[in-house]
């Protein structure tokens, strides 16, 4: 989300979440009358207020349509938010936080039980992508242009290397990390220069 933001030059006011301190600040009444959901990202922009990462990269490039985030082309629109998905349905869920805490809680998995499970299904979902992405030529996820695509990738590569997965079977994907980590967008959004370092997009 706020790579989005800096690759559109939008000032934004930024209150972090943190997922993990006193059992999730997500949980507390607070955050859940905002968002009942209990997820980040939220993004309010006036009377608007959107949870759920498409929709509001959808919105954010309807409304500032400067850098686009997805392909004028209807076809590759479409492909656009089906890569994307690879990611967000994909990968995303299957080791979201509260996830793996209920599998923890019902099936008494161990930390590696735990960290094998999660690198299950981001090794899956990046091969998927180290196909799919192998089919547009440039720098970045389709092509020469920047796309959504690439927003939902960086962050789940940051992802798959925290849990020590071995990058160098996706040539393809590190390629597009590397072009994209050159970007002012994606050096202002790193988790390290956040002061609070959040998960979300
Ligand atoms: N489908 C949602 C997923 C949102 C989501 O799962 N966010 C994670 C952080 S990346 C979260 O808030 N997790 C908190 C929790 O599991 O308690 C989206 O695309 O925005």
């Amino acid at each position: 989300m706020r790579i989005a933001l800096h690759y559109k030059n939008i000032d934004y006011e930024y209150r972090p979440i943190h997922l993990v301190k006193d059992g999730g600040e997500q949980r507390k009444e607070d955050y859940l009358s905002v968002n009942p959901k209990g997820e980040v990202p939220y993004f309010i922009d006036g009377d608007l207020k959107l949870s759920q990462s498409m929709a509001i990269l959808s919105y954010i490039d309807e409304k500032w349509p400067q850098n686009p985030l997805f392909p004028d082309d209807r076809g590759l629109r479409s492909r656009c938010i089906q890569l994307s998905e690879i990611i967000n349905s994909g990968i995303q869920p299957l080791q979201n936080l509260r996830v793996m805490q209920e599998v923890v809680k019902r099936f008494g998995c161990s930390d590696q039980e735990k960290k094998n499970w999660s690198s299950f299904w981001i090794e899956e979902g990046l091969s998927v992508l180290e196909r799919e992405l192998g089919l547009f030529k440039g720098p970045f996820s389709m092509g020469k242009d920047l796309t959504c695509v690439d927003l939902y990738l960086i962050p789940q590569i940051y992802n798959a290397k925290r849990f020590g997965i071995d990058l160098k079977r996706f040539p393809r994907l590190v390629d597009i990390n590397d072009s994209c980590l050159k970007l002012d967008p994606f050096i202002k959004a790193d988790p390290k220069n956040q002061p609070d370092s959040p998960s979300d997009l």
